[in-house]
C-alpha cells in the first residue's frame, strides 16, 4: 500500500445541546477529516478530534494541522507498507501530537480495510458484533435539569450514564441522580479538575458510598502517584483517562496501581495502532477496558464502534449515536443505538458507513491538499 495524496477538511459542526466541561463549554466543533488515496484509487478517511482549545490536552486544531502538513503526511506520503501499523512508524520520529497522529493513523487503518475489503472491526481483531454503549453528560445549569438529561438518557436506552464532576458539582449532583436511579450504571468524570488535597480525597470518600463504576481521572494528567494513592483508599475503581498518552504511561499505572479501568481514546494514544497495543496489554493486565470518546463526527465514531468489538472492551463505551450530539452526521447512515442500548457492528468492508462528501464539503472551513 502506498499513499500518493491527503487532504486534510477542517469541518465545523453545530453541537444539538451545549457541552460543559470543568474546563469550558462548547456550542460547535471544529474536527478535521484525512482522505488518503493510495495508487490503486482506493480511499481511507480519519478524523483528527481535537478541541479548538488546549483544556483537555496541549492539542489544538491549528497545531494538529501544522503537525499533520508538515510532520505526520511528508514521511507517509511515498512509503510503501503491508499493514497500518507499519504506516504508523513512518512518522515514529515525532513526540507527543497524539490527537493529530490518530486521524492520520485511523485513515491508514481505514484504506487498509478498504483495500482489502475486510470490515474494520475485523482488521482490528474485533471479536463482538455489538458495543454497548454509554452516554457522557455535561456540567448542567442546574441539578433538575441534569436530572431531567439523565432521564432522558436512560430512556434512550444508553447502558451506562457518566456525569462530569468538577469542585463544586460533584456530590451533590451524584445523589440526586443516584435518588432518582438507585441501581443504573453510573460514573463520574472529572477532567482532572481536582487537586490531589486532603479535601479532595475527602469528597472522593464521599463519592465512594454512591457504588459508582468508576471514578475517571480526578486529578492532573501526569499525577500517577496521587492517583494510586487514592485508589489505595477507595473501593470504586479509579479510571485514567488523560494521564495515559503512551504504552509506557499504562505500565506506570499497572505498576503503581494507579487505578483499576482504563479508557481507551483513540485520539489521546495515537490512533488505532497504540489502541490496539494498549487494550492487549490491559487484558493482560486484567484491566478492563472501555472506549472513550472526543463528541467524534461520524468518521471517528465508526471507528470507535469497531475497536469497541475488541474483547477486552467489557465496559459500555462512549459511543453514543450521532444524533445524541449531530443534527446530520458527516457519515451515511448515522450511528444509531438501538432501544437496548447497543451499537451494532458493520460488517461491510472498510469503515462500514458512506462519508457524505457533500456535507463535508457544505460545512468545510478550509482545505489543505498534499501530493507524493
Ligand atoms: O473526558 O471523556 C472525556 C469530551 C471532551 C473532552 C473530554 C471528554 C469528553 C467526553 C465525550 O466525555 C464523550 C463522547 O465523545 O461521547
Ligand atoms: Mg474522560
Amino acid at each position: 500500500m502506498r499513499v500518493v495524496a491527503a487532504t486534510l477538511h477542517t469541518v465545523r459542526l453545530p453541537l444539538v445541546h451545549e457541552f460543559q466541561t470543568s474546563s469550558h463549554a462548547k456550542r460547535h466543533l471544529d474536527h478535521i477529516l484525512v482522505e488518503l488515496t493510495d495508487a490503486s484509487g482506493a480511499v481511507g478517511w480519519g478524523e483528527i478530534a481535537s478541541a479548538s482549545h488546549p483544556f483537555y490536552g496541549p492539542e489544538t486544531v491549528e497545531t494538529a494541522t501544522l503537525v499533520a502538513e508538515r510532520y505526520l503526511l511528508p514521511p507517509l506520503l511515498g512509503t510503501s507498507w503491508e499493514h497500518p501499523a507499519d504506516a504508523a512508524k513512518s512518522w515514529a520520529k515525532v513526540r507527543g501530537n497524539e490527537f493529530a497522529k490518530a486521524g492520520v493513523d485511523m485513515a491508514c487503518w481505514v484504506l487498509a480495510a478498504e483495500a482489502s475489503g475486510r470490515p474494520l472491526a475485523a482488521l482490528l481483531g474485533g471479536t463482538r458484533d455489538r458495543a454497548a454503549t454509554g452516554v457522557s453528560l455535561g456540567i448542567e445549569p442546574t441539578i433538575d435539569a441534569l436530572v431531567a438529561q439523565v432521564a432522558a438518557q436512560v430512556e434512550a436506552g444508553y447502558r451506562r450514564v457518566k456525569l462530569k464532576i468538577a469542585p463544586g458539582w460533584d456530590t451533590e449532583p451524584v445523589a440526586a441522580v443516584r435518588a432518582v436511579y438507585p441501581d443504573h450504571d453510573l460514573h463520574v468524570d472529572a477532567n482532572g479538575a481536582y487537586p490531589a488535597d486532603d479535601a479532595s480525597f475527602a469528597v472522593m470518600r464521599t463519592l465512594d458510598q454512591y457504588h459508582l463504576t468508576m471514578i475517571e481521572q480526578p486529578f492532573a494528567p501526569r499525577d500517577f502517584v496521587g492517583h494510586a494513592r487514592l485508589q489505595a483508599q477507595l473501593e470504586t475503581p479509579v479510571c485514567l483517562d488523560e494521564a495515559v498518552e503512551t504504552l509506557a504511561d499504562l505500565e506506570t499505572m499497572i505498576a503503581l496501581g494507579a487505578g483499576r479501568v482504563l479508557n481507551i481514546k483513540v485520539s489521546r494514544l495515537g490512533g488505532l495502532t497504540t489502541s490496539v497495543a494498549a487494550h492487549d496489554r490491559a487484558r493482560e493486565a486484567g484491566i478492563p477496558v472501555w472506549c472513550g470518546g472526543m463528541h467524534e463526527f461520524g468518521v471517528g465514531r465508526a471507528a470507535n464502534v469497531a475497536l469497541s468489538s475488541l474483547p477486552g472492551f467489557t465496559l459500555p463505551s462512549d459511543v453514543s449515536g450521532s444524533d445524541k450530539y449531530y443534527a446530520r452526521d458527516v457519515i451515511t447512515p448515522p450511528v444509531e443505538t438501538t432501544a437496548d442500548g447497543y451499537v451494532p457492528v458493520p460488517t461491510r468492508p472498510g469503515l462500514g458507513f458512506d462519508v457524505d462528501t457533500e456535507w463535508v464539503a457544505a460545512n468545510t472551513l478550509s482545505t489543505i491538499h498534499v501530493e507524493e
